[in-house]
């Protein structure tokens, strides 16, 4: 029983799955100032990138190809089902119990009431339902102007258009993008061109991340 349970987790994970991009917020960025100085050195930022690379890169031989992208993007879901999973399992044996999997639900439920109560007054009703739809159109059209605005400026990481991004490709992409988020060319992410990232970050997600990138 706890299978399925596991199963129904995952799903609902998967669903909710939002893209990953350069910079999942502050934590990441503490976890690419590897001097712990604030700033965002150049070779920081390359080391960081390299990791990733060779993350995805799973047998070694210094290609990325799209199979290699797309387990490691499975490889990521698979770890937030388990965080859920593990979470719901507040005895953590391992298992779902009936009462954990309800607890878990109840947990869900009571989290999207009160997403749902726009207005905060403890009843659903047809003013929630109009505005979180409004809300939804809002969202919807920011990300599309934000997708049109930055498609021309997009970074492409595959040059050659072969599906199949190798360390060349890799560095100078890279370089592009440090050098994109380097206003001031000082080859240095101070405090403010960082914070300039997260900015752009919410914008492309509109105010909240609600989970509905596809
Ligand atoms: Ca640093
Ligand atoms: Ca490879
Ligand atoms: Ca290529
Ligand atoms: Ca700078």
């Amino acid at each position: 029983m706890s299978k399925l349970f596991t199963q129904i987790l995952a799903t609902t994970a998967i669903v909710s799955t939002l893209s990953v991009s350069a910079f999942a917020g502050s934590p990441m960025l503490k976890r690419v100032d590897s001097n712990n100085d604030g700033l965002i050195q150049l070779s920081e930022f390359k080391a960081q990138a390299d990791q990733k690379f060779a993350k995805m890169d799973a047998d070694g031989n210094g290609l990325v190809t799209k199979e290699e992208r797309q387990a490691l993007k499975k490889q990521k879901r698979e770890t937030r089902a388990l965080k859920k999973f593990a979470k719901a399992d507040s005895n953590s044996d391992g298992s779902l119990s009936e009462e954990e999997f309800m607890a878990a639900r109840a947990a869900r439920a009571e989290r999207m009431k009160q997403k749902r109560d726009v207005n905060g007054d403890g009843q659903l009703n047809q003013d929630d339902r109009d505005a979180r739809k409004k809300m939804r159109k809002k969202m919807r059209k920011k990300r599309k102007a934000y997708k049109e605005k930055h498609a021309a400026k997009r970074i492409k990481v595959d040059a050659n258009d072969d599906g199949v991004v190798d360390i060349a490709e890799h560095q100078a992409a890279v370089l592009a993008r440090f050098e994109r988020l380097d206003k001031n060319a000082d080859r240095v992410l101070s405090a403010d061109e960082q914070k300039a990232i997260k900015r752009k970050r919410s914008k492309r997600h509109g105010k909240k991340h609600h989970g509905m990138r596809q």
